[in-house]
């Protein structure tokens, strides 16, 4: 368990970047009504003056689509009016996703393209990390720096392993070997388990566990104490006369 506790939480935070990227990258984007509040209408060519498309960013298109149609094209198509081959869409709300570089967009209904200028080029540029750490980004990608820091203490914390000193026997004289072949690590919680009208448990130091001493040593009494381990040695022993003394005392190492 101790070796291979690391793995499927690797995996798994592997996994929730990836999502938290996709959706940043979702929540990132923008969706543009085209034409504003009038639609995909005649004339539309200058909507997209000033503005900064982005792939992914999501064209609306509203029309009446008893009198449009909105066709994908080509640089050819665009300057020629001509939809052979496009891709058309006719909801009357048709909702488009931006690809990376230029994209073209035309009515193929009869002269709305040639003589409307029903026609509209969008050039979209590469959303990155990078953009998002230099520009608009910054707040998505603080977050998703946050959330990345959040989930690895929490999966430390899922991952933290819970122990019932001296198994099934409890916190007991003899318990001393208990820890043995065990790969303790930071964060582990020991749970000492025993009758506190005949035990305790003290946190102590090296000294204190080699010389069953208690001197300042944090007490615990209720029994049934959970002890999260700090990283390097710790020290517990019974102060009860004698207990230490028989055994009641364990050294354990986190890593
Ligand atoms: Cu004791």
């Amino acid at each position: 368990m101790a070796q291979g506790r690391g793995k499927s939480s690797l995996s798994a935070l592997i996994l929730l970047c990836c999502m938290l990227l996709h959706c940043c990258d979702m929540a990132y984007a923008t969706t543009y009504t085209v034409g504003d509040q009038y639609g995909w209408k005649f004339f539309i060519t200058n909507w997209t003056e000033g503005k900064s498309f982005k792939a992914g960013d999501i064209l609306v298109f509203n029309y009446s689509p008893l009198n449009h149609n909105v066709v994908v094209v080509d640089a050819n198509g665009y300057k020629n009016c001509n939809a052979a081959g496009g891709k058309v869409y006719n909801s009357g709300h048709d909702s488009i996703t931006l690809p990376k570089g230029q994209s073209y967009y035309i009515s193929s209904f009869t002269d709305q393209c040639q003589y409307g200028s029903m026609k509209m080029a969008v050039y979209a540029t590469q959303t990155s990390l990078k953009d998002m750490a230099q520009g608009r980004g910054n707040s998505a990608l603080s977050v998703l720096v946050l959330l990345f820091f959040t989930f690895v203490l929490n999966c430390d914390m899922a991952n933290a392993i819970t122990y019932k000193v001296g198994d099934a026997g409890g916190w007991r004289y003899n318990v001393d070997n208990w820890p043995q072949g065990k790969s303790f690590k930071t964060g582990d919680i020991l749970v000492f388990n025993y009758n506190p009208l005949f035990h305790d448990v003290v946190a102590v130091d090296e000294a204190g566990y080699n010389n069953c001493s208690v001197q300042n040593g944090k007490v615990y009494r209720s029994g049934h104490d959970s002890i999260t381990l700090p990283q390097g040695q710790s020290y517990f022993i019974c102060s009860l006369p004698g207990h230490c003394k028989a055994s009641m005392k364990i050294a354990v190492n986190a890593a």
